[in-house]
């Protein structure tokens, strides 16, 4: 029998086969005509074997009538593994039937809150305790309540210490570089006594291990007549010893905020070398957690406010450091890499 008749013959026998595993309907049928047929010792296997015993001049016409033989097993199988698959599918639905009325698994990944969240709720706690409201204000704002507002007009050089995302607008708009911007809607809108404290989402180009270009602050400001700067380090010192406990150093530094006179900024001790020095605290064993100080005249002149009659204090201060500083994370950006692993551990009453 010739080579090419073999070739035909085959062919039928593997129709036959095919047809068999299919209405088997098991992945193991396909497997076992695979085997039969391509396996080493398989016909078609064997049919190349033979090839060699072709005389020359008969080789290429019968390798190429052989070849097309393969070609059309090979496809064939494949497409029996793909129906494979919703064979087996289907065994499963057959053998286990679906019973919707049955109760849902115990659920093995519950929810856990961000550690900014975390610190966040502590704050507001905090702040409304010493009779503190919470108010919310625009993450997109004009230049005016970011900057001119605050005594920090165009080209003045406060602006360099704040990289700023501008907004393509009509008029000048930006990402806030900070919640100060609240003083002034809130000073806009209401009228003394004032005690508010307004968290949010703040925006620079800004990242290092200690800064990320969003982050959260969180501002607080007392207007009143005769408050004093002995107000606003009671109200700090409280703030602190509530978050961080009595016994973890605090310190303060006077420093310059255009919109405050006198300014201050306010330190913790290294949460993750206690104070040794290290890479986090670039060796200075503290962290900067904010700044403060008491109104500028101008910021009361701008929302219409009379500095002879009312004084008020300022804070401003970043809710990420102080999460970094209680759960001793040496890099801030690990707040923002939704890793839910390292996220889903920090407990929410841990002081
Ligand atoms: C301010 O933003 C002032 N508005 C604070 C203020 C308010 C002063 C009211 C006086 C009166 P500063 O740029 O220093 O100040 O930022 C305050 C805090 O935000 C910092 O101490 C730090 O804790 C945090 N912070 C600043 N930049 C970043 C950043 N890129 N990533 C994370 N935290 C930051």
């Amino acid at each position: 029998m010739s080579l090419l008749e073999k070739s035909e013959i085959i062919k039928k026998e593997f129709e036959t086969d095919r047809a068999k595993a299919v209405s088997d309907a098991k992945p193991e049928a396909v497997e076992a005509l695979r085997v039969s047929y391509l396996g080493r010792k398989g016909k078609v296997t064997a049919l190349m074997e033979d090839l060699r015993n072709v005389s020359k001049e008969d080789r290429p016409a019968a390798g190429k009538a052989v070849n097309l033989i393969r070609q059309f097993i090979e496809g064939s199988i494949d497409e029996l593994k793909s129906q494979a698959r919703s064979w087996e599918l289907a065994a499963i639905i057959n053998r286990e039937p679906l019973d919707v009325t049955l109760p849902v698994d115990e659920q093995k990944q519950v929810g856990s809150l961000h550690p900014v969240s975390i610190v966040r709720q502590q704050l507001i706690k905090v702040f409304r305790s010493l009779g503190f409201t919470v108010v919310d204000g625009p993450e997109i704002d004009f230049d005016f309540f970011n900057f001119s507002a605050l005594n920090i007009p165009d080209h003045h050089p406060a602006r360099d210490m704040q990289d700023t995302f501008y907004v393509d607008a009509p008029e000048k708009m930006l990402l806030r570089t900070h919640t100060s911007n609240i003083q002034i809607h809130t000073m806009l809108n209401e009228r003394p006594p004032l005690r508010v404290i307004a968290p949010g989402r703040v925006f620079r180009c800004d990242n290092d291990m200690t800064h990320t270009p969003m982050f959260h602050q969180i501002e607080g400001f007392v207007v009143d007549e005769n408050i004093t700067f002995a107000h606003l380090k009671g109200t700090i010192d409280t703030f602190l010893k509530a978050i961080f406990g009595s016994t973890l150093k605090t310190r303060f530094r006077p420093s310059f905020f255009p919109f405050v006179e006198p300014g201050a900024e306010f330190d913790v001790e290294c949460g993750v070398c206690k104070g040794k020095g290290c890479r986090t605290c670039k060796d200075t064993g503290w962290i900067e957690i904010g700044g403060c100080g008491m109104i500028h005249p101008n910021v009361f002149e701008a929302v219409g406010y009379d500095s002879s009659r009312y004084s008020g204090f300022a804070f401003g201060f970043g809710m990420d450091r102080i999460a970094m500083n209680r759960f001793a994370l040496p890099d801030l950006r690990q707040l923002f890499e939704g890793d839910y692993e390292f996220l889903g551990h920090f407990p929410v009453h841990s002081n």
